[in-house]
């Protein structure tokens, strides 16, 4: 069988990054007989947008939606506003496929390391957080009222409905079943009187559900703090939309920073394509210079290997990572290194090839 991954490179570093990506897939593929794939390149994202006042096609989600998987570098650029490019591009594929649930692990793999003091306990990272990724803090409803003036007023209101909230904690409550590990809820309740008890009351309905797992909730304040005083307590998290964008980069900050850190972008029902991504951004201050670390993406591609179903060889390009990592031949310069982009991936074949 051969996998149609469709191909955003996206702005800055994005396609520095997913050439590496792409670099990995197509060694395995020479490895391993059984397995194929063809790719095909959009060139949406902000030079997109300058030429043709739009992000990506007006059928873009139509273009997308026969593919076995979305493989995305990196969104925004100095020129187009943010939101526009997060809304008009990635937030539009999220959404057009219902792609509800973030995957995003927070793991201090070996060979990388912690700005936390070297104490053992504060090595111990190894969480994946389960974000929503659908509706919450990034539903996008609000009004901007008296827009300029003195008594001008912004809104901008979370949306948590009851088939959205509980399909995730449902899903987050799935995977610690499975793998034998604890829940922990992330919220708000305190000071968000109606989207966060209502998350709360959620999280409590659906545990009835599952009296196997080990639950835990806090506050997503105090949680920032145990993340980085004591992460071990963490294993399986799930938050809201913003609170899970925001612990995750915090996490990513814990586990080696954000060149490291992966997320997929999972409809969980399989009727419409994922997308898997590297955290990151576009980082336009080193776009250009191929130096941007690409583990993060092809970590990405790991975790499309996984998706697939070929979960021997998404634990071998994750081996690779640490690999790399560890004989500290090609790392780039955030690592304390001095690889470019292009030799970390040659690396990672060479290990893969081993
Ligand atoms: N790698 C995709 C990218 O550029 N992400 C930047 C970003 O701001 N993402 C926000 C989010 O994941 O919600």
């Amino acid at each position: 069988m051969t996998y149609r991954i469709a191909v955003i490179p996206g702005d800055g570093i994005g396609p520095e990054v997913t050439t590496e990506g792409l670099k990995v897939l197509k060694t395995i593929e020479e490895l391993d007989p059984s397995l194929s794939f063809s790719f095909e390149s959009f060139p949406w994202g902000c030079e997109y947008y300058t030429e043709n006042g739009k992000m990506m096609d007006d059928d873009g989600i139509e273009k997308l939606k026969d593919f076995d998987a979305i493989y995305l570098g990196a969104v925004g650029f100095p020129g187009v506003p943010d939101h526009i490019s997060l809304w008009d591009l990635l937030l539009k594929i999220r959404k057009g496929f219902d792609q509800y649930v973030n995957l995003r692990p927070i793991k201090l793999l070996n060979g990388s390391s912690t700005p936390l003091k070297d104490d053992p306990k504060l090595r111990n990272i190894d969480m994946l957080v389960v974000r929503e990724n659908s509706e919450g803090e990034y539903a996008g409803a609000g009004d901007w009222l008296f827009k300029g003036k003195p008594e001008e007023v912004v809104l901008q209101t979370g949306v948590f409905s009851r088939k959205g909230t509980e399909r995730i904690i449902r899903h987050a409550f799935e995977i610690a079943k499975e793998s034998g590990k604890s829940l922990t809820s992330i919220s708000k309740g305190n000071a968000l009187n109606y989207s966060m008890v209502f998350w709360d009351e959620v999280f409590e309905e659906v545990s009835q559900d599952y009296p196997e797992v080990t639950t835990y909730s806090y506050l997503v304040d105090a949680a920032a703090m145990f993340f980085v005083t004591d992460p071990g307590r963490f294993e399986i998290v799930v938050t809201s939309n913003l609170f899970g964008d925001i612990v995750t980069d915090l996490g990513a900050g814990l586990a080696g920073g954000l060149g490291l850190a992966a997320g997929a972008n999972i409809n969980p029902e399989r009727n419409y394509p994922s997308m898997f991504e590297p955290v990151h951004g576009s980082a336009p201050d080193i776009a250009g210079k191929g130096i941007a670390n690409p583990l993060a993406a092809v970590w990405s591609v790991s975790q499309i290997l996984d998706h697939f179903g070929h979960e021997d060889w998404g634990a071998r390009v994750l081996e690779a990572i640490e690999t790399v990592l560890t004989e500290k031949k090609a790392n780039t310069p955030d690592l304390g290194g001095d690889a470019s982009t292009s030799a970390v991936g040659t690396e990672l074949c060479r290990v893969l090839e081993e």
